[in-house]
């Protein structure tokens, strides 16, 4: 019966690698959280041009265009300004879902 109890360790192992796949690459992918840090460069188009630091994990310091999950959030900020705030990346897709001047 040895044989048995390690074919069951084997197929739990297998399953549980499964899940854990399975919820990486799924069709609706857990948004990941990033801390958001940089100078504002332009706002336009309800959108945030920004000269972003570092973001661990998610890729290097940079200048791009973010949208924004409320417009609310750009309201009152203009170039030069320097913000930080919360990045969410959903399927590739990021989104800045939180922003304050520093
Ligand atoms: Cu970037």
């Amino acid at each position: 019966m040895r044989s048995k109890s390690l074919f069951a360790a084997a197929l739990g192992g297998w399953l549980a690698v499964s899940v854990l796949v399975g919820c990486d690459g799924g069709s609706s992918p857990a948004a990941r959280q990033y801390p958001l840090h940089g100078e504002v460069v332009e706002v336009s188009g309800g959108q945030l041009k920004i000269d972003h630091e570092a973001i661990p994990g998610y890729m290097g310091a940079m200048q791009m265009t973010f949208p924004v999950s409320q417009p609310v959030l750009l309201q009152g900020l203009q170039a030069g300004d320097h913000v930080h705030g919360q990045l969410s990346v959903t399927g590739g897709q990021p989104i800045v879902t939180e922003l304050s001047k520093d």
